[in-house]
């Protein structure tokens, strides 16, 4: 690695992501890591401006995640949702009492005119991440899922029909006007840039949404620095969520080799499960197998200096 390059960039959904994103902050100056999330799953309910995948992120990186649910706080509570039971409130979607905090603050917030990145900023040093977490975009962007019971929009389909819909397609309302929040676009032009890293999140409503905002995809293609995106599918399988059934549904075979081959015009590099390697081969992107089962510290640790190697032994290349 060149001695000025030192700021890695990730590009992360929820869960998935938010490990490696984990991991990388372990193994590296966590004033060094910027991390994106994406935003195509925030939604307006119960009067709130809900962005779980920020959340995801931020709750993770500062240690204070729900580890059974993935989403939300850990040790939560919830008045909240039983008493708006009682009175006959929404409740499909699950707000815990301390979740209701940040989602409350975040739309008095975005209400009084504040940009969500600064919002986002504002509550990571609160909560003592030392990393930047960043929204794709300040602009609304909402991914809706084209299924057998019609266009439905992104929590009713992964919450409220539990991923049940067969999907057919994806679209990313206000993707077209939106741009990259300035962080963002920022990071993707830092000279000092070591690396810009896809997590293992689902490559179709949480990696697309960011690659379809203008001028990301061509600027990870002529990135100086390397690109290295990290397979989602393990053993034939997805580690959690939806990822494996939309692949099959989409007529898709449910391979790490079907996920790279999305990624192949603007990656470098593919790390992927050493169950998966075995043939795979991507034109002009060089291929690491490595165990990338996240399930301890370690294991986050241990794909994040894969990734980091991997890059720099590009960038020495
Ligand atoms: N996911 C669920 O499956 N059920 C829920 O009740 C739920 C509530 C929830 C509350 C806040 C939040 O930030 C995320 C929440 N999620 C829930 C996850 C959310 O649907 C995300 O969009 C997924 O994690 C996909 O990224």
């Amino acid at each position: 690695m060149s001695r000025g390059r030192r700021t890695v960039l990730a590009l992360s959904g929820g869960i998935g992501g938010a490990k490696l994103a984990l991991g990388l902050s372990l193994v590296l100056d966590p004033a060094n890591l910027v991390v994106v999330a994406n935003t195509g799953d925030d939604f307006q309910h119960l009067g709130l401006s809900i962005s779980p995948d920020i959340d995801t992120v931020m709750y993770t990186l500062a240690g204070i995640n729900n580890p059974v649910t993935g989403w939300g706080r850990r040790d939560e509570t919830w008045r909240f949702m039983e008493a708006l039971e009682q009175l006959g409130g929404e409740t499909w979607f699950r707000l815990g009492d301390t979740d209701l905090a940040t989602n409350m603050e975040r739309t008095r917030r975005l209400t009084a005119g504040d940009t969500l990145s600064d919002i986002t900023a504002d509550f990571c040093r609160r909560l003592g991440v030392r990393c930047r977490v960043l929204p794709m975009s300040d602009v609304v962007v909402r991914t809706r899922v084209k299924t057998g019971q019609g266009w439905l929009d992104f929590q009713d389909y992964f919450v409220r029909y539990q991923c049940a819909p067969v999907v057919e397609d994806f679209s990313f309302a206000g993707v077209e006007s939106a741009t990259p929040s300035r962080g963002f676009l920022a990071a993707l032009a830092d000279p000092a840039l070591r690396a810009i890293v896809i997590c293992p999140s689902n490559p179709f409503i949480s990696i697309d949404p960011i690659l379809s905002l203008r001028g990301v995809r061509d600027a990870l293609r002529t990135s100086a620095a390397p690109v290295i995106a990290v397979s989602p599918i393990i053993g034939g399988q997805a580690v959690k969520g939806p990822t494996a059934k939309m692949m099959r549904e989409l007529g898709l075979s449910v391979t790490a080799a079907t996920v790279g081959e999305r990624y192949a015009d603007f990656v470098d590099g593919y790390v992927v499960d050493d169950r998966d390697a075995v043939g795979l081969s991507l034109p002009g992107v060089e291929i690491r197998a490595t165990k990338t089962l996240m399930q301890t510290l370690d294991d986050r640790k241990h794909l994040a200096r894969a990734v980091l190697d991997l890059a720099d032994e590009l960038s020495a290349s």
